[in-house]
């Protein structure tokens, strides 16, 4: 967990740099926390991607602590308030680690747009997963890209997984139904299913993934127990859209954040747990098999907005 937030802060260095340096700035006018300082931290939080519905909340919110008479006035209270908000709003969409169906297998779909790092992420969660001693099943359901079922079969290696595999323009549910049919056989603990990310329209990609999940809830009533919509760290504002597109085909029930080291737009998972209520369960922090983090509201909220009294990434090293 320590390394585990230490690589979260170092990723999400760039995001909080900015934010402070907004703060600082706003603060470097002489008048405190006025109206325009106000503004200015709005745009700062905007910039950072956190959404401006979000970045509006967040500085009424500072406002309406200064209208008390107990305004926050140098940068460091500042950033933690804000924090605070942040932590709230993460807060209100976690719902807590999913239940265990009690009936193995315990059924994940992964889907996302083409590159966002779905495959990636499935073989860091299986990797967990073996590492807590489950037998893992992969579903190779991205039939689309040739490519694709040769680098889950690289993940399944690495990890210790099985793998299901199609063949390439194979059907992806028949490849999925076949995948649950083998873990069940198997006495598999875990099905991770991967999906594509891109067809010749997004109608057919979506309508393709729908027929996924329904397949797999006739082979297992109840499954997929998880739909993981990941998400690229650097999209911004899109990947809102984004989750509103696959929320409302499939009810996703959680996000993997990928590529949140080394990006400056962090704040965009702070707007999708405001806008969407989808809770954040895990952030991929780079390209290898052990850079998977659990979300936590608090350190994450911490590490974005850089509040005081918490780590700096100088000390935290
Ligand atoms: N830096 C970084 N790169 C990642 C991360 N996750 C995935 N990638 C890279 O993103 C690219 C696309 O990943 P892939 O898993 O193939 O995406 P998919 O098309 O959604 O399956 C690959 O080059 C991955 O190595 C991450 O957390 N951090
Ligand atoms: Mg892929």
């Amino acid at each position: 967990m320590k390394r585990a937030f230490t690589s979260l802060l170092r990723g999400l260095a760039k995001t909080r740099r900015a934010i402070e340096d907004g703060i600082e700035s706003a603060l470097g006018r002489g008048g405190g926390l006025d109206e325009t300082a106000l503004e200015e931290i709005e745009e700062t939080l905007i910039a950072a991607d956190v959404g401006v519905e979000t970045s509006l909340h967040l500085v009424d919110s500072l406002r309406v602590r200064r209208d008390r008479g107990d305004a926050p006035d140098d940068a460091g209270t500042i950033a933690s308030a804000l924090a605070d908000e942040v932590k709230k709003i993460l807060e209100q969409a976690a719902d807590g680690p999913p239940v265990d169906n009690g009936h193995p297998p315990h059924v994940i779909m992964v889907v996302g747009v083409n590159g966002v790092g779905k495959t990636t992420t499935i073989g860091k969660l299986a990797h967990r997963h073996v590492a807590r001693g489950n037998r893992v099943v992969l579903a190779a359901s991205d039939t689309f890209r040739a490519a694709a079922g040769e680098q889950l079969t690289v993940w399944a290696q690495r990890s210790g997984a099985d793998l299901v595999g199609g063949h390439d323009g194979g059907d992806p549910a028949s490849v999925a139904y076949d995948a649950l049919d083998a873990a069940a056989a198997r006495k598999a603990d875990v099905l991770i299913v991967d999906t594509a990310g891109r067809l010749h329209t997004q109608k057919n990609l979506i309508s393709e993934i729908e027929k996924i999940k329904r397949v797999l809830g006739k082979r297992m009533p109840g499954a997929p127990h998880e739909v993981l919509l990941v998400l690229d760290a650097n999209t911004g504002q899109n990947a809102v859209a984004q989750a509103k597109l696959f929320d409302e085909a499939l009810g996703v029930t959680g996000i993997v954040l990928a590529k949140l080291d080394g990006t400056a737009r962090g704040g965009i998972v702070v707007a999708i747990a405001r806008e969407l209520g989808i809770p954040v369960r895990y952030v991929g922090l780079g390209e290898n098999i052990e850079d998977l983090a659990d979300f936590e509201p608090g350190p994450f909220a911490d590490a974005l907005v850089g509040a005081a009294g918490g780590e700096s990434p100088a000390n935290a090293a």
